[in-house]
């Protein structure tokens, strides 16, 4: 018996040897001489999948049978990053397996780097999702998360003659190793129609909802494995597919061409991801997505609910339901419905266990991210969700009206439906009013919130609201992506950190130890001779290891203010230019992110920064002084490649418009030091590192406000700063782009007569931060203390402490620790 376990399952190098081996023959029908890198990629996967399996099925037994309550967490978005080496980390078998693979003739490294990694995400909010995916499993807490398995992910970036050009991202191309296709569980979803009202026999008020489309369903689980814990929670997400019955029917009405047509317009519906972050554009295809994976998901929750013999009154009790910003809001509606339509309840218990359930985190400010949908629109897809937001409304709108009497602004922004040209839907208020709690992702960005976007949800219910800063794991961003720096730490204080991360702590008093900070220094450089390696084959271009690594990289965005970067580096060039032999602590900036496909400035900019680096890395002026880098195709593995090798973390967004930032804490996390205005979750790390370890600059949110109030004038800026004026003046005339004033004529105007992001106001406070930085990287043993340092008092921004804070204050559940029997 143990045996049989053993080589099924086992840990040992013995075990996993065999595992592969038999994978590759019974599973793939290969043998060595013809099993091609893919070939051993899958096996070494499946043979790591059989050892999750055990876990899985004694994590889903312990709590879908005992009366746990379970978070279901609903996001649109997961951008998970390659599961292999991760999975091996909280397995435990990264040595072990490496080893195992070495005597089999193949390099462990080489099949990792074979993997291709599931974008299903944009940038932050998904990789949130993920982050907290891992921290749920770790802490031991029951938890499935559900979304949409896209046959096609966030596009891949190339640069051709600087500007960015999208591929798409067919990422299953090569089979995934990771789901498991569960056919037999499937939902089916309507869509469009009309809805029937009548009264039943008992005089009960019925309605009918008569779809013109039926989508089915189908559940693909990924398997979420905690680090050092059996707990092994779900990811399940839900492919769109026709149901059999449908295209059948009209195949016997001799419809064929119709059949064909109505399993193409179903397929779509999960076929490929958005790749617009933070800009809202309110197409039907989008909306549909969205019904389709909440409507499966509460289906799921509800039938295994029911199962399990409880009352579908006790519904909330058993799941609580984490809305990952207002793309799942629909889920309000969606649970009314199916309590009132499909299990007959009246309205205030329906809505009673509705407003029990739902919960929702907002992750942005900013006005063009808030999603509204045309109100004619809405209901041609979902009209029977149409009068149920009628009625939520009218029900609301006369407790409001009575409590707010005569304050018709008030009145109006609370209502969940918008007036104007056009009426519209307001999914934020969908999702305040359904929801028992609402919180913000960074101290800053929760009390914005309650000033500004849902100041009037805050006066009506406070006691809603709360901050849950946002939090990385550090298993993905400091253990698998930097094992020298993980080796370093663990010499030092032990292991205990990786899943206690204020343990770092200890650390403090290390900071002014001569050897300890040649080690740290030693590790940071090698990372950047990688770094440079990657640089050099992807971009056949040198840089130089030992200049800082002054690293940007995030989504394109005007708000990110990647464009206050490139100024900087303009000034420096010029500086060169101007005295030659200047005295300048070289630099390498590297850049690196997406632009969303219709996001003209955005992908201007990335052309901006390519036709920098052209001019000067090619300057024989220049020397080794000074190197622009734009990395193409930043995701979860270029980042993990990345953020090991930075000095200095840029995180410049005007102040008030980054809810939170997650890049922050990762690059922190592995050594670096911030130049950051105050905003997002920037000031909690400033106040963590201490502000001597912290290059800030710039306008705070209240000064932002003020300059705009009495009326903000870039050009005034302009005109006052010689710097400022030569780098503008240098874009506008063509500088950087073979004399064409095309080129960046539309980003030129912007700047210096509209400039939203209050770029201008801040670039002196930022040059003279940028001063400060490089006159402290000239002192290495000054730059290593307060690296450590940085590193040491991060704790705080492990996602283990941000799902604790959403566990005790919000979703009431403890960890279920889950045993395994023999
Ligand atoms: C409505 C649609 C166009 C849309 C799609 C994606 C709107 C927004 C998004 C993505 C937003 C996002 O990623 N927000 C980021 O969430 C992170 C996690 O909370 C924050 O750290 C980050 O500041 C915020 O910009």
């Amino acid at each position: 018996n143990i045996l049989i376990e053993d080589a099924r399952t086992g840990l040992s190098v013995e075990a996993l040897k065999r595992a592969i081996s038999n994978n590759l023959f019974y599973v793939q029908g290969k043998f060595p001489e013809i099993a091609t890198r893919n070939d051993y990629y899958m096996a070494v996967s499946y043979a790591v999948r059989d050892r999750i399996l055990k876990r899985w099925v004694a994590s889903v037994k312990q709590y879908l049978d005992g009366k746990h309550r379970v978070v279901s967490y609903l996001s649109a978005e997961y951008l998970l990053g390659p599961h292999l080496a991760n999975n091996l980390i909280n397995l435990g078998i990264y040595k072990e397996t490496g080893q195992a693979v070495k005597e089999l003739g193949k390099e462990l490294e080489w099949l990792i780097d074979k993997e291709i990694e599931p974008g299903l995400g944009n940038g932050g909010l998904g990789r949130l999702a993920a982050c907290y995916m891992d921290s749920l499993a770790t802490l031991e807490v029951p938890a499935i998360g559900y979304g949409i398995r896209y046959q096609f992910g966030i596009f891949e970036q190339d640069i051709r003659d600087g500007w960015q050009v999208e591929d798409t991202d067919n990422w299953l191309r090569r089979g995934n190793p990771w789901e498991i296709e569960r056919r037999e569980l499937n939902y089916e979803v309507k869509f469009g129609g009309h809805v029937q009202h009548y009264t039943d026999n008992n005089g009960k008020f019925c309605s009918n909802w008569i779809p013109d489309l039926v989508v089915k369903g189908v559940a693909y689980d990924t398997p979420i494995l905690g680090y050092d814990v059996n707990t092994t929670n779900t990811l399940r997400l839900w492919k769109s597919e026709a149901p059999k019955s449908f295209d059948f029917q009209l195949f016997n009405a001799g419809g064929y061409n119709d059949a064909v047509r109505q399993k193409i317009v179903c397929e779509n519906i999960s076929k490929v991801l958005y790749p617009n972050d933070e800009q809202e554009e309110g197409k039907i295809l989008r909306l549909q997505q969205q019904y389709f994976f909440v409507s499966c998901s509460l289906q799921d929750m509800l039938g295994i609910h029911l199962r399990q013999g409880d009352k579908i009154q006790d519904f909330y009790k058993k799941f609580v339901v984490q809305l990952n910003d207002t793309h799942p809001a629909i889920g309000v509606a969606e649970l009314m419905r199916l309590l009132l339509d499909k299990y007959q309840l009246e309205w205030e218990e329906a809505w009673d266990i509705t407003t029990k359930t739902f919960a929702y985190t907002n992750h942005t400010l900013l006005p063009e991210a808030l999603e509204k949908w045309d109100l004619e629109l809405f209901g041609r897809v979902l009209p029977r969700h149409l009068e149920l937001i009628y009625e939520i409304n009218r029900r609301f709108m006369d407790k409001v009206t009575v409590k707010f009497y005569g304050d018709h602004h008030k009145i109006a922004s609370l209502s969940l439906i918008g007036e104007g040209p056009k009426k519209y839907i307001k999914m934020a208020n969908l999702a305040s009013l359904g929801s028992f709690a609402i919180n913000g992702v960074a101290a800053l960005h929760t009390e914005l919130l309650k000033k500004t976007v849902l100041k009037d949800w805050y006066e009506l219910s406070p006691e809603k609201f709360s901050n849950k800063t946002n939090g990385v794991t550090p298993r993905r961003w400091m253990v698998l992506s930097n094992p020298e720096l993980t080796a370093l730490i663990s010499d030092k204080i032990g292991e205990g950190w990786i899943k206690n991360l204020d343990e770092l702590r200890g650390l403090e008093k290390f900071a002014q130890d001569q050897d300890f900070q040649k080690a740290w220094m030693d590790v940071k450089h090698q990372q950047k001779v990688s770094l440079s390696k990657k640089i050099l084959q992807r971009l056949r271009l040198r840089v130089d290891a030992d200049s800082l690594f002054d690293v940007h990289v995030k989504r394109m965005h005007e708000y990110k203010r990647q464009v206050l970067n490139a100024l900087h580096v303009i000034t420096l060039y010029n500086r060169i230019k101007h005295n030659p032999d200047i005295d300048m602590v070289p630099r390498t900036v590297i850049f690196a992110g997406k632009a969303a496909p219709g996001y003209k400035m955005a992908k201007q900019i990335i052309k901006l920064i390519t036709s920098i680096g052209e001019i000067v890395n090619n300057d024989p002026d220049v020397r080794d002084r000074l190197k622009v880098v734009f990395y193409p195709n930043y995701n979860v593995t270029n980042a993990q490649k990345i953020y090991p090798a930075a000095d200095l973390s840029e995180q410049i967004s005007t102040a008030g418009k980054e809810a939170s930032g997650t890049g922050n804490m990762k690059l922190s996390l592995n050594g670096a030091l911030t130049i950051g205005t105050l905003d997002g979750a920037n000031v909690e790390i400033r106040e963590c590192v201490g502000e001597e370890n912290f290059f800030l600059f710039g306008l705070n949110a209240d000064e932002v406000e003020e300059v705009r109030v009495n009326g903000y004038d870039p050009y005034s800026y302009y005109n006052d700063n010689p710097d400022l004026k030569l780098a503008l003046d240098q874009i506008n005339d063509g500088y950087f782009s073979h004399l064409n004033t095309d080129t960046f004529k539309t980003l030129v105007r912007s700047l210096m007569f509209d400039d939203q992001y209050l770029v201008l106001a801040d670039y002196q406070s930022y040059i003279d931060a940028q001063d400060k930085v490089a006159e402290t990287f000239r002192d290495k043993s000054k730059w290593a203390e307060m690296s450590i340092l940085n590193v040491a008092r991060m704790g705080k921004f492990s996602s283990d402490r941000s799902i604790k804070d959403y566990c005790d204050e919000i979703w009431k559940v403890k960890p279920v620790p889950v045993k395994l029997k023999n």
